[in-house]
């Protein structure tokens, strides 16, 4: 072991023991890097499994990091540990927001049963999913009933991080323009649970009453199959929040007797690998002189012994090239 993995090693046996800085370094010390540290994510990876983790997700401004909080207390309430990642959006929307959260977040400050670490979105959309895989994985590891992920549901980026949750959760609100409609949109196909934030206005009957229609139009359920449920909450009171949590523990339930669960488990496990091995390919292509067969293939491309199909199906399958084909650049 190097000692970067002994420290990584140590870092994690440590957030083992809800030792939250710990806990913040280690998920800062694997923030950084997509490939290597190999022996911590394998223990990381082993250890998981076990922590409900709930998406949610929706516009910006409806309330998921008040709901998110109001939601933790609850479910501390039953004797559960919760720990919350929120991931900022770099962008304008939400400049206000990050320290909107970290002084909401201040509630819980005291309590040991909570974690919160906010997450940037900055940087490439693949960085952005695989940090927040990261932290998710060692919340996991380290033996948090519940891992929440809060992200702002515009873009791709944050529908993909979705794909991590076993529950997600959309947060509309009443009385919004078109373009969150739309967000909505784009956001119902991923959604295990609907929740209508900010029911104390006026108009959440309403909102409700889309949602449902949105979701008969989308047909029943099969068989066993999972009936979406729109909810309604206000965060301000924390009424419907009990409900939320309940509603959250039959849909774990239900993926767990269903093999709805473990069909995720596996498409998740698809992603992360084809994304890792995506990311140590352009690695190692980006930098042929790193890589002398890179570039000695590059160089046999080049002087057109060698076609770019063939180069790159040696590269990724192994298939075999000719010496004769590399010769001159060897
Ligand atoms: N009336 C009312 N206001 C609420 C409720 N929940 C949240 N708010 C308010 O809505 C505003 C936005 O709440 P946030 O929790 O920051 O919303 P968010 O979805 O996390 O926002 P972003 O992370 O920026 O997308 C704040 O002023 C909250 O106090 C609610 O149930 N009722
Ligand atoms: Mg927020």
């Amino acid at each position: 072991m190097s000692t970067t993995d002994e420290r990584l090693a140590d870092l994690l046996d440590r957030a083992v023991e809800r030792d939250m800085a710990a806990t913040s370094q280690l998920i800062s010390a694997l923030e950084g890097r997509r490939v290597g540290s190999g022996a911590v994510l394998e223990a990381l990876h082993r250890a998981g499994g076990n922590a409900h983790v709930v998406g949610v997700t929706g516009a910006p401004g409806s309330g998921k990091s008040t709901l998110v909080s109001v939601l933790a207390r609850e479910l501390r309430d039953r004797g559960l540990t919760v720990a919350i990642v929120a991931v900022d959006p770099s962008s304008a929307i939400s400049g206000g927001a990050i320290l909107g959260d970290r002084i909401r977040m201040q509630d819980h400050a005291l309590d040991p049963g909570i974690f919160v670490r906010s997450m940037s979105s900055r940087g490439s959309l693949g960085g952005v999913s695989a940090a927040t895989v990261d932290a998710v994985g060692v919340l996991d590891a380290a033996g948090w009933d519940v891992v929440v992920v809060e992200t702002v549901g515009v873009g791709q980026a944050e529908v993909e991080i979705m794909r991590i949750a076993q529950t997600v959760v959309v947060v509309s609100v009443p009385g919004l323009g078109d373009d969150v409609q739309a967000i909505k949109a784009g956001l119902m196909e991923i959604a295990d649970l609907h929740v209508v934030n900010k029911a104390d206005r006026p108009d959440a009957g309403k909102t409700v009453a889309e949602l449902l229609s949105m979701l008969t139009l989308a047909g029943p359920p099969g068989p066993g199959g999972w009936p979406v449920p729109v909810l309604s909450t206000s965060a301000a009171d924390s009424s419907g929040v009990p409900k939320l949590a309940d509603t959250l523990a039959e849909h774990r339930a239900w993926m767990a007797g269903s093999g709805e669960g473990e069909r995720r488990e596996r498409a998740m496990a698809a992603a992360r690998i084809h994304s890792i091995a995506k990311d140590l390919v352009l690695a190692r292509l980006a930098d042929p002189s790193a890589t002398p067969l890179v570039e000695r293939v590059v160089a046999a491309v080049a002087a057109r012994r060698l076609d770019p199909h063939a180069a790159a199906r040696a590269l990724v399958d192994n298939e075999p090239i000719t010496d004769l084909q590399l010769e001159k650049s060897a």
